[in-house]
């Protein structure tokens, strides 16, 4: 038996049929199993049975499986608890009945208050030449200050701060200041919205009267409401962290942190209740403990997102190689397959992996990817994972 057979599921995601890495590309990578959404509906509107049918036969003929949704996004009118939120939590429960009567059983989400993950540079080059995304957290305010000229901003920045910002915004070029606003509201994948900095103004007053408290209170309203439905349906949802995690722009983020986690679970205590792990993400802060989080929630986590981050001393990062940074991928890897090992016993599921975001090599730049899902990089992040994976496998005693 192919021993890496009783560790993680590898897949590999793919935005649907415009992506340009095709599903027979990706059988080369040697991941089986496909994370995918329905992009082409918007936000908020029921997956019909017969897209997702279309959708799944189209993984299937390739000889993959369609293991995860990413993702079934959360309407804003839901996070604000606005006044058409039930008409949109009724169409996300049915989704996911939909979704279930495919036997499609995991779905990543997040609830990130109108912008889903953020850098501000997405061509930083490494030392070895290859590029990087990354997000330096003065370009962060910098744009906070100066270019979205939010009112509060200034009152969130102590001088020395406003000074080193003001300083590193005089020297951006009328070019640079486009790229950046670009690369924070154009949406990266997954973020499915885009903006201007008019619009981006007007929706984020929506969250005038919406701070930790109030978020937390919808996502939980959210929970009550959908869990249920994610039972019945067979559906394991799969809460992606926020990235980064920590608030943007006065936007509140709450699931950060352990303590953010610890909290949802207790307030909805089905397992169906789940957690995305993404160790690029929650890496970010220093007061994570990756490992911990593996070993408190393990019977939760229904996908990991593998990858590292490198953190700057300004409180900026980047994207480091899968196996170096500050993430410890092989004590990560360990206390997955410690739970992969324990579910072969009880239910037989396998945790479903991907390689998160890929480092630009070789001639990825001439193939238009979505940014951070190149098709070099994404392959040696998950050839190095399985390395890894295999040595682990071969030599602990689980
Ligand atoms: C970025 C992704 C996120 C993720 C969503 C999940 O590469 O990890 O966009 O898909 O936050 O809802």
């Amino acid at each position: 038996m192919d021993i890496l057979q009783l560790g993680l599921e590898h897949t590999w995601r793919w935005f649907g049929p415009n992506d340009p890495i095709s599903l027979s590309d990706i059988q080369q990578t040697g991941a089986t199993g496909i994370v995918t959404a329905l992009h082409h509906l918007p936000n908020g509107a029921v997956w019909p049975v017969e897209d997702i049918k279309k959708r799944k036969s189209a993984i299937e003929a390739e000889g993959l499986k369609w293991s995860v949704v990413e993702s079934v996004p959360v309407h804003e009118e839901i996070k604000t608890g606005g006044s058409n939120r039930s008409h949109y939590l009724e169409n996300y429960k049915e989704t996911l009945r939909n979704l279930g009567a495919c036997g499609i059983d995991v779905v990543c989400y997040n609830f990130m208050p109108v912008l889903d993950w953020t850098r501000t540079d997405l061509a930083y080059k490494l030392d070895n030449g290859s590029l990087a995304l990354r997000l330096d957290i003065r370009a962060l305010r910098a744009f906070d200050l100066f270019i979205l000229q939010r009112p509060n901003a200034k009152t969130e920045y102590t001088h020395e701060e406003q000074k080193v910002i003001k300083n590193y915004f005089d020297h951006l070029t009328k070019d640079d200041k486009v790229q950046l606003t670009k690369n924070i509201l154009a949406g990266l994948p997954g973020s499915e919205e885009e903006y201007t900095v008019e619009e981006f103004k007007k929706v984020i007053k929506a969250y005038a009267r919406v701070g930790h408290k109030e978020l937390r209170e919808n996502l939980v309203y959210f929970l009550k409401e959908v869990i249920p439905v994610a039972e019945q349906s067979n559906v394991k949802m799969a809460i992606h962290p926020d990235d980064p995690p920590f608030d943007l722009f006065g936007l509140p983020r709450v699931v950060s942190t352990a303590d953010d986690f610890r909290y949802l679970f207790e307030q909805v205590p089905s397992r169906f209740n789940g957690l995305t792990f993404c160790s690029g993400s929650l890496g970010v802060r220093e007061d994570n403990d990756l490992v911990d989080i593996i070993n408190s929630y393990g019977d939760r986590i229904h996908f990991a997102h593998l990858r590292s981050t490198k953190r700057e001393p300004d409180g900026s990062f980047y994207e480091a190689n899968h196996l170096l940074g500050d993430v410890d991928m092989y004590e990560i890897l360990t206390a997955l397959l410690k739970e992969q090992y324990k579910r072969l016993d009880q239910t037989n599921d396998r945790i479903p992996m991907r390689p998160d975001h890929g480092h630009q090599l070789f001639n990825d730049g001439e193939v238009i990817t979505n940014p951070g899902y190149s098709l070099m990089g994404r392959m040696k992040g998950l050839a190095e994972l399985r390395g890894l994976e295999l040595g682990i496998l071969k030599s602990v005693d689980f």
